[in-house]
């Protein structure tokens, strides 16, 4: 069945900001020396920390350098339109006050703060959407919790666990911070489909607005949510979003330093929008609060393109029959105008081929500044093809964006059998 969230907020935004923030911050990728392999926030039980010694970590947790509105101001000159923050994941420790759970930020760490009532109060001011992560399935410290150590999972009562501590935290999420966008589920693993119905419903009773992601399971996500930092290839008719790390950890690792480049995020970027679907690309902040400025840096680096150039990026529409593979190029649309979102070009010309609409104006989007043209029509080989001029210094040094304002509202590209 078509996916479809029903949201328009969420099918225009495009580009959001997804934030892995826990206990899991504080070890930084270590614990005892030992540090773990792959993702950080996964430290409690790929390096199988007891319960109690993992517990005792809050004691320390005292991120003072966290400040929502440097978070959300981040977002913002990121281009990003909605946020997402892990609320509760897998180690099974609430990041906002939770009064059915005493294993929250408030109660248990010298900290002491909300930061999810700061972060809501900052979104407010600034337009974004705010939305939670939460982990409905897994919970490494409630002994029903799917991945509980000390109780093997198929003796489990998740029953127990939906009704302490899921079901009710979730409630207290979608009434103490106002508004929220979406609830962001994640590893269904051992939920029936009546399971999954009954958290869905749930959220859906108190905020019906609120959209339910794809990994609520057994296909009851309003959006499909891709594998992880994983992109379709092929055309995927619905509502839908790739979850992405900008390293290679979505927790803070202090010895993670694989960043993308500003480019490659671009392109991914780019490339997501063209083909229909969101991208929401992570930041974890490290054991003081704040988020790394490395990839703060990159972040603000991708959000001047992006806005200098928004109207290729949000609102936009799929570009799903262009019949070429395209090495430097990303192409979205949005009502009458094709963007060619472009990495180079040789000679300060774009040319680009099998485009069939007829262009009325082209311009460079981010200055506006009118371009030169020409568009040929070749019989013999039946190809059409485009000349754009280009001025000799570019606003953007990676990528830039010429704005195509067509005939047709959706653009007619011509076949391949044309030589
Ligand atoms: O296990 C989690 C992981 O820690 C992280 O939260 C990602 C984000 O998409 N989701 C799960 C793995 O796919």
């Amino acid at each position: 069945m078509k996916k479809d969230c029903g949201q328009q907020w969420w099918k225009d935004a495009r580009y959001g900001m997804f934030i892995h923030w826990g206990l899991y911050s504080h070890l930084a990728g270590s614990w005892k020396g030992r540090e773990v392999s792959g993702i950080g926030e996964w430290i409690m039980k790929r390096l199988e920390i007891p319960v109690a010694e993992y517990e005792s970590i809050a004691a320390d947790f005292n991120p003072t350098a966290f400040d929502a509105e440097e978070y959300v101001g981040l977002a913002v000159d990121a281009g990003m339109k909605y946020l997402v923050i892990t609320a509760k994941h897998h180690d099974g420790f609430a990041m906002y006050h939770s009064k059915c759970s005493p294993y929250n930020i408030v109660d248990a760490t010298p900290f002491g703060r909300d930061p999810i009532a700061e972060l809501a109060a900052a979104c407010r001011k600034a337009g974004i959407k705010l939305c939670f992560y939460y982990s409905q399935a897994q919970d490494w410290h409630h002994p029903g919790g799917y991945g509980y150590g000390p109780v093997p999972d198929e003796e489990k009562d998740f029953r127990r666990y939906l009704d302490e501590k899921c079901l009710p935290q979730l409630k207290e999420l979608l009434t103490q911070y106002g508004d929220i966008g979406l609830i962001w589920f994640d590893t269904p693993q051992i939920m029936s489909e009546a399971h999954s119905r009954e958290v869905r419903d749930h959220v859906k009773s108190i905020q019906p607005d609120c959209i339910v992601s794809g990994r609520i399971g057994n296909q009851l996500g309003e959006y499909m949510s891709t594998g992880d930092n994983r992109i379709p290839l092929l055309p995927y008719d619905g509502d839908w979003e790739v979850p992405a790390t900008l390293n290679d950890t979505w927790g803070f690792k202090e010895n993670d330093h694989n960043w993308k480049s500003p480019e490659s995020v671009l392109r991914l970027l780019l490339k997501i929008n063209g083909r229909g679907g969101n991208y929401l690309l992570n930041v974890g902040p490290d054991p003081t609060g704040k988020i790394p400025a490395s990839s703060a840096d990159i972040l603000r680096e991708v959000g001047a393109f992006v806005k200098a150039n928004g109207d290729a990026v949000y609102q936009t529409s799929v570009v799903w029959d262009y019949p070429y593979e395209l090495e430097s190029m990303f192409l979205t649309r949005r009502d009458y105008h094709l963007y060619l979102n472009f990495l180079d070009a040789p000679q300060n010309k774009l040319n680009f081929v099998l485009l069939n609409s007829t262009i009325k104006k082209a311009t460079l989007l981010a200055t506006g500044e009118e371009l030169v043209f020409a568009q040929s029509y070749t019989p013999a080989s039946r190809q059409h093809r485009v000349i754009v001029e280009l001025p000799e210094t570019l606003p953007f040094a990676v990528c830039n964006t010429v704005d195509l304002e067509l005939e047709d509202r959706i653009p007619v590209f011509g076949t391949l059998d044309v030589l």
